[in-house]
């Protein structure tokens, strides 16, 4: 796989191009990142990128023939591309997107800044808009930086191998099971005493049910989403009179 990013500030990848998984997926030759600059390709003596909005107000836009020009310089793959322009208008990105974007060769990934970026680019280049979430961010560069990470994950040999990917789709839905490990206990806290017994099956339980738990009270909306067992749902009618029969009295126990 092989992301195109462009941006008017470049350096703010090198982070991601060089630390952690995706440090090691790039090093291992499993994803290529690029980092085009617009501004290299920005228009008169002083590369300029953005200019005043026609019919006036606040702030300025970013021009499209420093983003045209940029766009043509990058060489493509043989195999799907796509250009994405990451927006506040744009789909909201989720786990389902990224998956479905793993069938492509090459991602072009187009971070805005300002107020945006003139409409003809949108209209000629791009084929898809993505938002990461309903917040103001200052720009396109991070949540570029989420899209390059998350499909990444799903590029088979990125993840160490420990589990396919195929297996863990239908359980990004599910919240996790709490953690623990040393010491036995931390500031009078024990770890639960299921987790030292040595009985997988015991242990395989109670990680489900407190994932099916923790979904139940905190993100109910996700258990729409994940392919249950019967075991599943009897342990999620269990917690569910449970929650019945506590709601009023305290959330302790
Ligand atoms: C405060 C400016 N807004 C007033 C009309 C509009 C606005 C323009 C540009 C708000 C944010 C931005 C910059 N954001 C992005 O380019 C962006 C973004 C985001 O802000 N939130 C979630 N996902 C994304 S993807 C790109």
């Amino acid at each position: 796989m092989r992301f195109d990013i462009l941006s008017i500030f470049p350096e703010m990848f090198a982070p991601l191009i060089n630390y952690g998984i995706i440090g090691r997926a790039v090093k291992g030759g499993q994803i290529e990142i690029h980092v085009v600059n617009i501004r290299d390709f920005g228009e008169g003596r002083h590369l300029m990128t953005d200019d005043k909005p026609f019919g006036g107000g606040d702030g300025m836009v970013m021009k499209p023939e420093p983003i045209f020009r940029a766009l043509e310089s990058i060489p493509r793959v043989k195999g799907e591309r796509k250009v994405i322009l990451l927006t506040p208008q744009g789909q909201l990105f989720n786990q389902a997107i990224a998956r479905s974007l793993t069938k492509l060769k090459q991602i072009v990934l187009v971070c805005g800044r300002y107020e945006g970026v003139d409409e003809r680019v949108r209209s000629t280049y791009v084929d898809m808009e993505l938002s990461i979430g309903d917040y103001i961010l200052s720009g396109g560069e991070l949540p570029a930086m989420i899209i390059v990470e998350v499909v990444s994950r799903l590029v088979p040999g990125v993840l160490g191998g420990a589990r396919s990917n195929l297996e863990e789709s239908f359980e990004d839905y599910l919240l996790e099971y709490p953690q623990y490990t040393r010491p036995r206990v931390f500031q009078g806290e024990e770890v639960p005493s299921v987790l030292l017994s040595g009985d997988h099956g015991r242990i395989r339980l109670w990680r489900r049910t407190q994932s099916l738990k923790r979904t139940l009270e905190r993100r109910p909306d996700l258990l729409e989403k994940t392919r249950l067992s019967e075991m599943d749902n009897s342990i999620l009618k269990e917690l569910k009179q449970e929650q019945g029969r506590s709601s009023g009295l305290s959330n302790q126990g």
